[in-house]
């Protein structure tokens, strides 16, 4: 298991965003686990980082039309 990130997703405007997000990210090789939150417009992510950087996760979110950024 790795330890998850927190993402702060902006532009999900329907629950179908999310699940959209969690469809598309979950298929990328390195991510264990995505779970997207709307009311809290969150994404946590666990994921290797030796496989995937966290870069090209947010790019992906992004690609997808949504805004996506670490929470510090
Ligand atoms: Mo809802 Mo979101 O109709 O990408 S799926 S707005």
């Amino acid at each position: 298991a790795y330890e998850p990130v927190v993402l702060q997703i902006t532009g999900m405007t329907c629950a179908a965003c999310a699940a959209r997000i969690e469809k598309v990210v979950g298929r990328i090789d390195g991510v264990e686990e995505i779970s997207v939150n709307l009311a809290l417009e969150r994404a946590t992510v666990a994921l290797d980082e030796s496989k995937v950087p966290l870069g090209r996760v947010i790019e992906k979110i992004i690609q997808l039309g949504f805004g996506a950024t670490k929470q510090q």
